[in-house]
């Protein structure tokens, strides 16, 4: 993609870069690569940078066509998560329900792990974070399955547009497939993103100014990148 970014995504790094959710430095990722971004989706902790960053998740699923019946979002930070994005669909005029899972399961009052709308037997949208490998989303897609739920996407904040694998760098010549790319394969799914790596280096040198953030963004691309 690249070139200009669309108003949602605009709208989208505006809200996270006030908030600080999104950060330039030095940061370790679950995968132990040493990242110079890092997307803290909990740092988006006001009702102003809130309803912002829900509305271009709506945005980014009203764009994509999905039709789905239920909002999931994964424990802990999908809770608050699914809540915020199925609400700024009904702003949208879309109408959804929304769920989640517990941690621990529960052994009186409601029991189990799963509170919220009924997901078995109906279309379900997982929310989430950030991908990097695809292993906290795979871990959520293997709650709904075991709960009979039907998967019709994904959508995420940021695609990191990472090749899976662990802190080493990919071996040279090998076929780089992006965790979001496993991810689609495996599961027949589309995955849906407000923002990705591409677009965030398309903003970062379009803003002009010290370019440091940027090129230290682009050879981690070169080292971990998928594209
Ligand atoms: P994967 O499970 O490897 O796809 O990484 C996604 C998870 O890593 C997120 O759900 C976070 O727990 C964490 N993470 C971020 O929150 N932001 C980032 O920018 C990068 C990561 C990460 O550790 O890769």
């Amino acid at each position: 993609t690249g070139g200009a970014l669309k108003p949602h995504q605009a709208k989208f790094v505006g809200c996270v870069l006030r908030s600080g959710a999104l950060k330039f430095g030095s940061f370790q990722l679950k995968s132990g690569r040493q990242s110079p971004y890092f997307f803290n989706a909990g740092l988006v902790c006001d009702g102003n940078d809130a309803a912002e960053f829900f509305d271009a998740y709506a945005a980014a699923i009203q764009n994509s066509g999905l039709e789905f019946d239920v909002v999931f979002g994964p424990a802990y930070k999908g809770i608050p998560l699914c809540a915020g994005v199925s609400a700024a669909l009904a702003a949208r005029g879309v109408s959804s329900s929304f769920a989640y899972n517990r941690k621990e399961a529960k052994d009186h009052g409601e029991g189990g792990t799963l509170v919220g709308a009924a997901v078995k037997g109906r279309r379900v949208l997982l929310v989430d974070d950030v991908i990097s490998a695809g292993t906290a989303v795979r871990e959520a897609t293997g709650i709904l399955a075991k709960a009979g739920a039907i998967l019709v996407g994904v959508c995420v904040a940021v695609d990191r547009q990472e090749v899976t694998g662990g802190s080493a760098p990919p071996a040279p010549g090998s076929e780089r497939v992006s965790a979001v790319e496993g991810v689609r394969r495996e599961l027949g799914v589309p995955v849906v993103p407000i923002l990705t790596l591409t677009d965030l280096l398309a903003y970062l040198e379009a803003k002009g100014g010290s370019d440091e953030h940027a090129a230290n963004v682009r050879k981690y691309r070169e080292t971990y990148g998928a594209c």
